[in-house]
């Protein structure tokens, strides 16, 4: 069984490398939301998941070693929703991947780019990954061709979301969903910690890539196709006003805010079986 297989500890040499293309694919899927769904049936229907959110394929070696980077406040049903149908979907793909929440746990505003920061240093602590996913909790993928495995390019995957009827808002949106090798997100400087509350960070990010003379890359959009839950407006992330201040500065302000300048408490560290939990205090001001 998989406990055997996992035991002998493999590695490259001992297996073939998985397809370019996974058989399991199935293409668009018919997205639904079960009520009531609780961590243990959601644990039981992924026996293959290791405790911590982890999974790698049995019988091949996969092209792709991903750390999927979820930003978190209170939102228990997102969550249990994008685990319901993500880890399925990232098992058909036949990749290697661990599942990362980052729990903002003071009562601060909410913080979504130094989350992912802590995001991305805690799991390269964890595995070499080649690939990070930053995720928001709301998006469910309805696509599962939309492969998450980094290219040579910044990856920005959430192309068509319901909301905005399966369209991009703009032309340089980078939210929702989106990944980069960690060579890329370290030449960048990671994201910007400095912004408290909702909006613009995502800009911001962007914008670290185009200044660095990157470009971004999206699947196709019938590939990357997402359904939002839906929610009202997050106490604790309140509309950010000097999100455009801040954004006029960023080529000054990118190199000296960042993964470089980042600093927080790790309060505690525990694997689920679905998810590697990292709880963060994150303090109120850089
Ligand atoms: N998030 C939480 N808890 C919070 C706030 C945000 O977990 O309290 C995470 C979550 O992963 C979410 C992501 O951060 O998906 C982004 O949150 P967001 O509120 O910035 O963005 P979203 O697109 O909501 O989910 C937009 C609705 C509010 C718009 C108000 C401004 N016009
Ligand atoms: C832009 C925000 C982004 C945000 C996007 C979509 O205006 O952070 O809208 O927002 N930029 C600024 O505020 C500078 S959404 O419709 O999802 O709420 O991601």
């Amino acid at each position: 069984g998989l406990e055997q297989i996992q035991a002998l500890n493999l590695t490259e040499d001992d297996l073939p490398s998985c397809p370019k293309s996974s058989p399991f694919l199935s293409g668009p899927l018919k997205v639904s939301f079960p009520l009531h769904l609780t961590m243990d049936e959601i644990a039981q229907k992924n026996p293959w998941v290791q405790m911590g959110g982890h999974y790698q394929p049995p019988n091949c070696w996969a092209l792709h070693h991903t750390a999927v980077i979820i930003p978190y406040r209170a939102r228990r049903k997102h969550l249990y929703q994008l685990l319901y149908h993500l880890h399925p979907f990232l098992q058909r793909q036949q990749i290697h991947y661990t599942i990362y929440v980052v729990h903002q746990i003071d009562n601060n505003t909410f913080n979504r780019g130094k989350l992912l920061n802590v995001g991305f240093k805690e799991a390269m602590k964890e595995n070499n990954w080649q690939c990070i996913y930053f995720h928001d909790v709301d998006l469910i993928p309805e696509d599962d061709r939309n492969v998450y495995g980094c290219s040579v390019l910044p990856m920005h995957s959430a192309v068509a979301i319901d909301k905005f009827q399966y369209k991009l808002p703009y032309q340089t949106y980078f939210g929702g969903v989106t990944a980069l090798r960690p060579t890329h997100y370290l030449k960048i400087n990671g994201f910007p910690n400095n912004y408290w509350g909702w909006g613009g960070e995502d800009d911001d990010i962007a914008s670290r890539i185009f200044l660095n003379k990157m470009f971004i890359t999206r699947p196709p959009a019938a590939f990357g196709r997402y359904r939002m839950l839906k929610h009202g407006h997050d106490k604790g992330n309140e509309v950010n006003p000097k999100r455009f201040h801040l954004l006029s500065s960023t080529h000054i302000r990118w190199r000296r805010n960042g993964i470089n300048t980042l600093n927080y408490k790790l309060l505690s560290k525990e694997q689920t079986q679905l998810y590697t939990n990292f709880t963060v205090n994150l303090g109120s001001s850089d």
